[in-house]
């Protein structure tokens, strides 16, 4: 159950320090945490909130595509990503529109801006899905994830781009004790360019009796929106290659280093904390899928996903 996340919401709001950040929100914060999740309990999405798990699954495709274009989110109605392509389009000579300097702080905050900031990312939104031209400049979100799983680029002048997941696939099948089970979302060259510097760093698989189990470390983890994405993600992408390897799901390990609630979020979290949880879910993945890049929107459910109601919080960008 989700007791090990409560619990260390809690902590953060007992025992944070109170941090400026680079969004101006404010956040309480602590350094260096880590939870732990079986995931032969039942797969760990929250309960005490609705999580989107169809989010989830079309980020995860996206990421497994190598697909760094938010196109493919946009068409899968995910909004998640928006924001720093958005930052990117605003911050070009071409934009022309109205002033949307510091959009993300704006919005909560002033209605009126609110209305205009909408608009203009609607305007956005459907120039990227619409527009080949336009989606080629302004919807890739740089060398994060997707481009660094699939396609990390060769530093050899005639060398082959890297295909870490391909990798990591063949490595898990026929070296399971390997201790370099590692993908890596950070390029020290390019990735400090990318508009948001890859939050999930790196992640270690580990194969023993039988099982598969996974190690993320987070940079920076937002608590409260990001961190429930991130736990149901990797216990999705370690389901996923357990079964294209031939293992039995093990344990994620999430650690986490700059662990924030961000100052309005408070009042969701302690609401949270009062609920009550719900029994885990299972995972359904299609049994007939042969290849970790060939799984669709449909071969992956949860199975008897009951919780509390989702909680509004605003994004910060
Ligand atoms: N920026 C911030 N401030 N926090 C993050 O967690 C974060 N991410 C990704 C990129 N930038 C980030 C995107 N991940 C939501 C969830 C995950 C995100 C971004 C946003 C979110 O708003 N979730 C809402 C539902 C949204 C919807 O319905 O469209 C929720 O209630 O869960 C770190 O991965």
């Amino acid at each position: 159950n989700e007791t090990v996340y409560l619990d260390l919401a809690q902590k953060i709001l007992t025992e944070g320090t109170f941090k400026e950040d680079r969004t101006g929100t404010g956040t309480y914060s602590i350094f260096g945490t880590q939870m732990r999740f079986n995931l032969a309990e039942g797969f760990p999405i929250l309960t005490t909130k609705k999580v989107f798990f169809g989010l989830i699954k079309s980020e995860l495709l996206w990421f497994l595509r190598g697909d760094n274009n938010i196109r493919f989110l946009l068409e899968h109605n995910n909004h998640i990503w928006d924001e720093w392509a958005f930052k990117k389009w605003i911050e070009s000579d071409q934009y022309q529109g109205p002033d949307m300097t510091d959009f993300g702080r704006r919005a909560p905050l002033d209605a009126d801006f609110n209305a205009h900031y909408q608009e203009q990312k609607q305007i956005f939104v459907d120039r990227i899905l619409n527009d080949d031209a336009f989606m080629e400049e302004f919807g890739y979100i740089g060398e994060v994830y997707g481009k660094l799983w699939r396609n990390w680029a060769s530093v050899l002048p005639d060398g082959n781009s890297t295909d870490q997941v391909g990798r990591l696939i063949n490595e898990i099948k026929n070296n399971p004790n390997s201790r370099r089970l590692i993908l890596s979302a950070w390029n020290a060259e390019t990735t400090p360019q990318a508009p948001l510097p890859s939050c999930h760093v790196l992640s270690q698989y580990y194969v023993a009796d039988g099982k598969l189990s996974a190690q993320l470390y987070q940079r920076s983890g937002d608590f409260f929106l990001g961190v429930p994405f991130n736990i149901a993600s990797y216990s999705l992408l370690i389901h996923m290659i357990a079964a294209q390897t031939g293992y039995q799901v093990g344990d994620f390990v999430h650690t986490i280093g700059d662990t924030h609630i961000y100052k309005n979020h408070v009042d969701q979290v302690q609401e949270q904390l009062q609920r009550p949880q719900h029994p885990l879910p299972q995972l359904w993945l299609n049994p007939a899928v042969k290849s970790i890049f060939d799984y669709t929107m449909d071969d992956i459910k949860l199975i008897d996903y009951t919780s509390e109601p989702a909680i509004k919080a605003p994004v910060a960008v």
